[in-house]
């Protein structure tokens, strides 16, 4: 194999190959016209069911369920593949291109909220659920949501990119980002051995956002074969706690909004008989 050079500046002029190629680009911006759709609900989320897009639709169906009927929410489908992300009515909602984005109708002058942490903190905060009020427990759950937030990428567009969407296998990446995301296991291991929960006793936004990455991994459902690649076994308090939260009826339901893929497809959710 000729080794990679790299050339004293960048350019893009070569197709990088892998899952996702069509859609990247190192420019931000909309490529074309395309207003977004609004629904009757004031909560207007423009999503696709991958784990960041679950984190944001798990809530609303937890808020519903306590019984907070102003989280009724229209969840539309962005088509990431497809380049939805680019359009000028997203790029409006999320500067940022990826879903999931949300729009908040309910006050005098509609709010956008983009990024699934601050989404899920602004939800939590709207409603009074999910996110403790006392200053250690508030503290505790936000340091474990911003620690998602910084680490899934290592796990996603570092581990998961290399072993499952990369052109070809290479051992330095998938070395580096395997040993990373086995460290961040066990981060989560060792917290889990000593409390039920994430951030304590309670259920929280941290849990939420959490689940989707590291649940999902030690279940099976991300990336293949990486579930035996990295021994997720070896996880027993994470197991345990994933298990736990995807029994919950609110996850079964957040799970399938917008899925595109696999079993139990939803597209679109426009009312909770569609789940139903
Ligand atoms: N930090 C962001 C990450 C969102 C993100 O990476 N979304 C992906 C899907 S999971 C996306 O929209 N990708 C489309 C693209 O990269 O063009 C968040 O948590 O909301």
């Amino acid at each position: 194999m000729t080794e990679y050079v790299p050339a004293k500046v960048w350019t893009w002029d070569t197709e990088s190959g892998g899952t996702f190629a069509s859609i990247n680009r190192p420019i931000a911006g909309a490529t074309h016209e395309k207003p977004l759709p609004v629904g009757k609900h004031p909560l207007q989320l423009y999503s696709l069911a991958t784990p960041n897009g679950q984190k944001v639709t798990i809530l609303l169906e937890e808020l519903l369920a306590l019984g907070h009927s102003g989280a009724e929410y229209d969840a539309w489908l962005i088509k990431i593949g497809d380049g939805d992300q680019f359009g000028s009515g997203f790029v409006a909602v999320n500067p940022n291109s990826k879903i999931p984005a949300l729009m908040d109708h309910s006050g005098a002058t509609p709010i956008r909220v983009f990024e699934s942490g601050a989404i899920l903190q602004y939800l939590a905060e709207k409603f009074g659920a999910f996110l403790p009020t006392e200053p250690a427990a508030r503290a505790e759950c936000l340091s474990w949501l911003f620690w998602q937030m910084g680490s899934a990428p290592y796990l996603g567009g570092g581990f998961g990119h290399f072993y499952a969407y990369a052109p070809s296998k290479m051992e330095y990446p998938i070395n580096r980002f395997a040993m990373e995301t086995k460290r961040q296991l066990d981060v989560l291991d060792k917290r889990l051995a000593v409390s039920q929960y994430i951030a304590g006793d309670e259920y929280t936004i941290a849990d939420i956002a959490i689940w989707p990455w590291y649940g999902g991994l030690v279940k099976g459902r991300l990336y293949g074969d990486s579930a035996e690649f990295l021994s997720v076994h070896e996880y027993k308090h994470v197991l345990r706690w994933a298990d736990a939260i995807d029994a919950r009826p609110a996850v079964q339901r957040g799970r399938r909004v917008n899925r595109v893929s696999g079993e139990e497809q939803l597209p679109e959710r426009h009312d909770a008989s569609d789940l139903d």
